[in-house]
């Protein structure tokens, strides 16, 4: 019983994940920060590697309209990095809500502010 115990502990120890779920790590321009110049497009820095075809972002003014111009796509080189490209934005507050399957197969989500100055 004792050595089946040992066996089912060191059997969890090695399925236990390996890496941390994908969460913001730092973003570009900054998060909550405010420009005076509009962003032509952002960039997110993830903690670990991103599934790409389940990964996005979306950018929405204050009416909750979507301000992209295009997909949020995952850099071709770096897997914890996404782009954002933008419509040209006018003065407002707009929310960026993220969402993204990191390899290790959780789900994480948030959101953040960026505000563009008169
Ligand atoms: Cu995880």
């Amino acid at each position: 019983m004792r050595s089946l115990i040992i066996a089912i502990a060191a059997s969890l120890a090695l399925t236990a994940p390996a890496s941390a779920h994908a969460f913001l790590d730092h973003a570009e321009p900054p998060v909550g920060s405010t420009m005076d110049k509009a962003p032509a497009q952002l960039s997110l820095w993830f903690t670990e590697d991103l599934e790409p075809a389940f990964s996005g972002v979306t950018v929405t003014d204050a009416h909750g309209h979507a301000v992209g111009a295009g997909k949020a796509h995952v850099d071709a080189q770096n897997r914890r990095l996404i782009h954002v490209p933008l419509k040209a934005l006018g003065p407002g507050t707009y929310r960026v809500k993220w969402h993204v399957l990191s390899t290790d197969t959780h789900r994480t989500q948030g959101s953040y502010t960026l505000t563009v100055g008169r």
